[in-house]
C-alpha cells in the first residue's frame, strides 16, 4: 500500500473496488467508517451489494469478469474530460501516449454492454475520484487478484492513481489491502519464490553475493532459479517434475482450485510433507506430518498490509510434541548438512532481516514492545517510519518515475453456457477463515456458522430452479459437485452464485476451475461456470451431510492420534 490504515480515514475519496472490508477485514473497515463521518466520498464498485455499498456515496454493480474494460473506462473519462494531472504525468510518469492508445478505445458509453454501468454514473464516479480533496485512495482485494487478467487491473489501478495526481501526497494512493494478518510478512522475509528477504531478487550477483557472505557459504551454492508458485504444484506432479512437496501453514486440498485433481496428484508424490498447527485434509495425507507452535505459543513479528511491524509474545508454552516453525526449520537445515542456530524469533529478526535490508534496519523488538510499532522504510532506529511512499511522486524504479500500462479486456476462462448457465464466485464470510482449521475448531464460531455453508442466489435465478430459502441444493460444475444451503438473497446480482471457501462438506473448490494467470500464478477462483438445482428430498440431504461431516471430522481426529502414537521427530 502506498498509504497507511490509518491515514484512510483523512482521505477525501476511498475507492474500493473489488474489496469487502466488512467481512474480510473489520478493523479497516472501521476506518471508512470514520472516513465517512469525516466527509470522505466512497465510491464501491462491486458485482454484489457488500455491506459497504450501503454508505456508498456511489455504487457500481459492475457485471463479474469486466474489470478491466471498467477501469480503462474510467480511466478515458479522466484524461477526456480535462481531469488529468498533466504536470504529474509530465514530471513523473513515462509511457503516457502509448497508454492512451488502448485507453482511447474505451468509454463508458462503449463498454456498457460488458461492465453493466450506466455511462452517466461511471462519468459520475470517476469526477469524483480524480477531483477528490486533499486525496483519493483506490481500495482492491480479491475482486481484482483472482481474475485471470489480475496483473492488468493492478497496472491500470495505479495508472489511474498517477494520471489523476492521486499519488505521491498523504493518504493517497494504491491500497492493494492485502489478505491474511501476515501475508505481506510473509513476503518481507522472502517467503516467495524470486525474492530473498527483503524484495531482493535472487537472479542478481551482487544480491546473491550478499547472502553468501552473510551465511557463510560459497556463492555458487545459492541457486539463481526463481522457485515454482504453489498453485504450479497439481500440474508439476502431473508432468513427473516434482515428487517431494514440503507444505508450510497452507491446506491445498481446501483452499486450491479443482480440488479432485489436486488430491489425485498429490497421491503420486514419492513424499509429502506438511507443517501445520491441525491435523487439516491436507496433513492427513502427508507421508511426514511436523507438528508447530501457534500464535499463542510463540512469540514474533506480523507485518500488516500497510507496511506496519508487530511483535507479539507467547502466552503460553508450547504442548506435546509441538516445536516453533523456526526450530523445525533450523534442525532439518542443520541435518541436511547446514548448521542453522538461533537463539530465539528476534535473533532471526536482527540477523535475516535488519540486517539484510536496510528499510527495515530500524525496526527493533525494543520498539515494537508494547503497543509499539515500526512502519517499512524505516532505515534507522531513530527514524519515525513511512505511512505513505511515493512522496513527491518519487517512484521505486531506476529513473523514479511510475510507468503507465494499458492493457485490452479479455473476457473471463470459462464463460457460462446452456449446460452451465451460472458464474460461481468464491469469497469471504465475517465469521470463519479461510481453510477453517482455526475457527471451524472454535465452538463459539461454529455456533455463529457451520456446515455445509451458504450458496447465495438471487431470487429469480432460485425462483426459476425451485429454489426455497434455507435448503439443501446441489452445485456443480465440470469439475465436481457439492450441496450447499440455499441463501436467496436479492444482494446478489443475476446469473452468479456465491460460495464462501471455507466450507469441508459444501466445498465450493470442488468445483472451481484451475486457470492461473500468466505473470502471477494466482488462481482464477471468482470465475467458474457451473449449474446448481433443487434437492427434492431434505430430510436426506440434511443427514446425508451431517454424516458426511462427522465422517471427515472422525477421520482427522484418528490421524491425529495415530500421529500422536508414532513420533516422526524425536
Ligand atoms: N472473516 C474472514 N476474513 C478474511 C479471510 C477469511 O477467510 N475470513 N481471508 C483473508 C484473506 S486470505 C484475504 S486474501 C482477504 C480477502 O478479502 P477480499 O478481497 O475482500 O475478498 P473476497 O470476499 O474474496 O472478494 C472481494 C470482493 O470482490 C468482489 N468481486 C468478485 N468478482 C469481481 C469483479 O469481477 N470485479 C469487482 N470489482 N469485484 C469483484 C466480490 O463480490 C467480493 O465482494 O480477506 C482476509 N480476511
Ligand atoms: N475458491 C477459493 N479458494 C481460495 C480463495 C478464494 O477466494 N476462493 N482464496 C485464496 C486465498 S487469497 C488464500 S490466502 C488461501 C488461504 O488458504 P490457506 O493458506 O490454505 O488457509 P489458512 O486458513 O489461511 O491457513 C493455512 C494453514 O496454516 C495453519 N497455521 C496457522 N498458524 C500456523 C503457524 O503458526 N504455523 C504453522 N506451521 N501453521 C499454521 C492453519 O492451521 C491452516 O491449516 O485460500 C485461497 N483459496
Ligand atoms: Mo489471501
Amino acid at each position: 500500500m502506498s498509504c497507511g490504515v490509518p491515514g484512510m480515514e483523512d482521505a477525501g475519496c476511498l475507492f474500493l473496488f473489488g474489496y469487502n472490508p466488512a467481512d474480510a477485514h473489520p478493523i479497516v473497515a472501521r476506518r471508512i467508517l470514520r472516513a465517512k463521518e469525516k466527509g470522505a466520498k466512497i465510491i464501491v464498485a462491486d458485482p454484489r451489494v457488500i455491506e459497504t455499498a450501503r454508505i456508498a456515496d456511489i455504487y457500481l454493480p459492475l457485471k463479474i469478469g469486466s474489470n478491466i474494460a471498467f477501469l480503462n473506462a474510467f480511466a478515458n473519462v479522466i484524461v477526456s474530460e480535462g481531469m488529468a494531472d498533466k504536470k504529474f504525468i509530465e514530471e513523473h510518469t513515462t509511457g503516457f501516449d502509448e497508454w492512451w492508445e488502448t485507453i482511447k478505445n474505451y468509454t463508458p458509453e462503449n463498454t456498457a454492454e460488458i461492465t453493466g454501468i450506466d455511462p452517466e454514473q461511471m462519468r459520475a464516479a470517476a469526477r469524483m475520484y480524480a477531483t477528490a480533496e486533499p486525496s483519493s485512495i483506490i481500495c482492491w482485494g480479491m475482486g481484482v487478484c483472482q481474475h485471470h487478467q489480475n496483473v492488468e487491473a493492478v497496472h491500470t489501478c495505479a495508472a489511474i492513481a498517477c494520471i489523476s495526481g492521486q499519488i505521491g501526497k498523504p493518504n493517497s494512493g494504491v491500497a492493494p489491502v492485502r489478505g491474511q494478518n501476515n501475508v505481506q510478512g510473509a513476503c518481507d522475509m522472502g517467503a516467495l519464490p524470486n525474492y530473498f528477504p527483503g524484495y531482493q531478487s535472487v537472479t542478481d550477483p551482487a544480491i546473491k553475493q550478499k547472502f553468501a557472505d552473510a551465511w557463510g557459504v560459497p556463492v555458487e551454492k545459492l541457486s539463481d532459479h526463481v522457485g515454482y508458485k504453489v498453485s504450479d504444484v497439481p500440474t508439476l506432479i502431473e508432468q513427473g517434475k516434482l515428487h517431494a512437496f514440503y507444505n508450510f501453514g497452507e491446506d491445498p486440498v481446501q483452499t486450491e482450485p479443482d480440488a479432485k485433481h489436486l488430491t489425485e496428484q498429490l497421491a503420486k508424490l514419492d513424499l509429502f510433507i506438511c507443517q501445520d498447527i491441525f491435523m487439516t485434509q491436507s496433513a492427513a495425507l502427508a507421508d511426514v506430518v511436523l507438528p508447530a507452535t501457534s500464535w499463542g505459543e510463540h512469540e514474533g513479528t506480523f507485518t500488516a498490509c500497510d507496511r506496519t511491524f508487530q511483535y507479539f509474545s507467547a502466552a503460553v508454552p508450547p504442548k506435546g510434541e509441538c516445536r516453533h516453525d523456526w526450530e523445525i526449520i533450523a534442525d532439518l537445515s542443520t541435518r541436511m548438512g547446514y548448521p542453522m542456530h538461533y537463539e530465539n524469533a528476534q535473533d532471526i529478526w536482527d540477523t535475516e532481516l535488519r540486517a539484510m535490508w536496510p528499510k527495515a534496519a530500524g525496526a527493533t523488538y525494543e520498539r515494537m514492545q508494547g503497543t509499539g510499532y515500526a512502519q517499512w522504510p524505516v532505515p534507522t532506529e531513530d527514524h519515525p517510519g513511512s505511512p505513505d511512499l511515493f512522496l513527491g511522486g518519487q517512484f521505486s524504479t531506476p529513473d523514479g518515475k511510475a510507468r503507465l500500462k494499458a492493457h485490452d479486456f479479455d473476457t473471463p476462462t470459462e464463460m457460462p453456457d446452456d449446460e452451465y448457465p451460472l458464474v460461481l464466485c468464491t469469497v469471504r464470510e465475517v465469521g470463519h477463515y479461510s481453510c477453517r482449521s482455526m475457527t471451524g475448531n472454535c465452538r463459539t464460531l461454529s455456533l455463529l456458522a457451520d456446515e455445509p455453508g451458504e450458496i447465495h442466489i438471487n431470487p429469480e435465478d432460485a425462483a426459476a430452479r425451485g429454489i426455497r430459502d434455507g435448503e439443501i441444493v446441489r452445485a456443480f460444475s465440470r469439475r465436481g459437485e457439492t450441496m450447499s444451503r440455499a441463501c436467496v438473497d436479492e444482494r446478489t446480482d443475476k446469473g452468479t452464485v456465491y460460495m464462501t471457501y471455507q466450507w469441508w462438506v459444501g466445498k465450493c473448490n470442488n468445483l472451481t476451475l484451475h486457470v492461473v494467470d500468466t505473470k502471477s500464478h494466482t488462481p482464477e477462483d471468482k470465475y467458474s461456470a457451473c449449474q446448481v438445482e433443487a434437492v427434492a428430498d431434505q430430510v436426506w440431504a440434511e443427514r446425508h451431510l451431517q454424516e458426511l461431516y462427522h465422517e471427515l471430522k472422525d477421520r482427522l481426529a484418528a490421524e491425529a492420534s495415530a500421529q500422536d502414537a508414532e513420533p516422526v521427530m524425536a
